[in-house]
């Protein structure tokens, strides 16, 4: 009984956390989850807001695998390193809008057998669909 109301108070507290879902906006990072096999790579999404991001590996195969990622047109990688069997890697980038990203895996051979995937991030909002609660009841609408 004691532990369970326990529980019920931390998850009330979690949900009054700032970056919660409830508070998402420009500065809350997007997330990408891409996971690795013999010999593919999955994303959780093929398109994801610009701005910052979270882009995690998780390796649900037999060997280890790697994440690389560059966006088209630019030679700068991004770059998870190698990541075992069961285990995840992350990295932080910041996403340009309108644009295509590359993702590999860098291990010798394995972009070649299918460890490739395209990512493609979203125009960026035009800033008249973020006006403050304030300024639409000014406008009256
Ligand atoms: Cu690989």
């Amino acid at each position: 009984m004691r532990s369970s109301r326990a529980a019920a108070a931390v998850v009330a507290a979690l949900a009054c956390l700032p970056g919660g879902a409830a508070a998402a906006s420009d500065a809350t990072p997007s997330r990408l989850l891409v996971t690795a096999r013999e010999y593919s790579l999955s994303l959780s999404r093929p398109k994801l807001r610009p701005g910052p991001s979270i882009v995690q590996l998780y390796n649900f195969g037999e060997d280890p695998h790697d994440l690389r990622i560059r966006k088209r047109g630019s030679d700068r990688v991004f770059e998870i390193g190698d990541v075992e069997p069961g285990e995840t890697g992350s990295i932080g980038l910041k996403l340009r809008s309108s644009s295509r990203y590359r993702l590999w895996c860098a291990i010798p051979t394995h972009a070649d057998l299918g460890m490739v995937a395209t990512l493609r991030t979203k125009k960026k909002r035009p800033p008249r669909h973020r006006r403050s609660v304030e300024q639409r009841l000014q406008l009256g609408r």
